[in-house]
């Protein structure tokens, strides 16, 4: 058995560069994974949450996404709303299961009569198809109905990770399901028996540069097998500080027709080879863009930071740089500094 898990579509999600033109790039990778589908008679697609970037997308663009998922009669999709979180009881964030959720309007419950659409929510968690049993979680691991089904499938809209605010991903161990389908997190991430898709396209700015695209195949059972299927037409999004030549190199050697890169700030010294690269459409600059004026210190510092970044764990480098930048542009004294982290980090 072969399902296909996506997540975080955000259909409706306002993209500067792209405008109209991001519904048709996600309307068309929609098609095409579920063209994919028939293809290779895969029974099952999973949405895991954020289908919908809010709940009060127009029908001009919920409909046709609920027509085209209807039309393929014979592959059953599994959604679950999804949500930033679960604050005091209260859900918050995009499509979530609130009094006016996409998935109540009486235009949209109609789609979930069709034998081949299914909505899991709190008052209806689970459904089985095929002898295959789904169970949404809503921000947490569903606890595991033991029904006799050949395969058990969670579908989550939460955040596992190591951090603080975060859930263990430990909890995504410890359960007898064959796979739990997470959503929420717009990078693919696999944790054992379980994965984030990532976002289906992505349409944010972000520092990653190796943010894809995409689906996750899953063949679950003793030999589970999860398989990320990226796209590779599908846009990005890159947010760049220009502080070197081999910031500018590297821009340039990623930038294509799909790529759009924002400028968040540049060394004066770079400025006409700035100026060069925004001659190219696909790249701006940020309003808010900060730039360097190199003068000895700011390049002593610069390259202190530089030699002893890598003792920093890899996750932390970007912020990092970052923070040091914004302090060597601002010229900001130690109390402001201190101000500025104290409040940011509340220490
Ligand atoms: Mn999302």
């Amino acid at each position: 058995m072969t399902l296909y898990h996506i997540a975080d579509v955000h259909i409706g999600v306002k993209n500067q560069r792209l405008g109209d033109k991001l519904f048709d790039i996600q309307y068309k990778h929609l098609k095409r994974l579920y063209e994919d589908a028939v293809k290779n008679n895969v029974d099952f697609v999973v949405i895991a949450g954020d289908l919908f970037d809010s709940n009060s997308v127009p029908m001009s663009l919920a409909r046709p996404v609920f027509e085209l998922i209807a039309g393929y009669r014979g592959v059953h999709t599994i959604i679950i709303p999804g949500g930033g979180a679960s604050i005091k009881d209260e859900i918050t964030g995009h499509d979530a299961y609130t009094k006016d959720s996409i998935y109540k309007r009486v235009d949209i419950k109609a789609y979930f009569s069709r034998d081949n659409i299914h909505l899991l929510t709190p008052d209806n968690p689970y459904v089985k198809i095929k002898d295959v049993l789904f169970q949404g979680g809503f921000f947490e691991v569903p606890d595991y109905i033991d029904e006799d089904a050949l395969y058990h499938i969670a579908i989550v809209h939460g955040a596992f990770g190591k951090n603080e605010d975060e859930i263990d991903p430990k909890r995504l161990e410890d359960t007898p399901f064959d796979y739990i389908a997470l959503g929420h997190y717009h990078k693919h991430r696999v944790f054992g028996k379980s994965a984030y898709a990532g976002a289906f396209i992505q349409f944010e700015f972000t520092k990653a540069k190796d943010l894809k695209s995409g689906f996750v195949k899953v063949e679950p059972g003793p030999k589970l097998n999860i398989e990320y299927v990226p796209f590779d037409d599908a846009p990005r999004f890159l947010k760049v500080e220009l502080l070197s030549k081999e910031d500018l190199d590297s821009v340039k050697d990623r930038l294509n027709d799909n790529t759009f890169v924002q400028i968040e700030g540049y060394l004066d010294e770079l400025e006409d080879d700035v100026m060069e690269l925004l001659e190219n459409d696909n790249v701006a600059l940020n309003d808010e863009h900060f730039v360097i004026e190199s003068d000895g210190t700011s390049q002593v510092f610069y390259d202190t930071l530089l030699k002893n970044l890598l003792n920093y764990p890899e996750e932390y480098r970007e912020e990092i740089v970052s923070l040091i930048m914004r302090f060597i542009h601002k010229k900001a004294t130690f109390p402001e500094v201190k101000d500025f982290l104290q409040k940011r980090y509340e220490i």
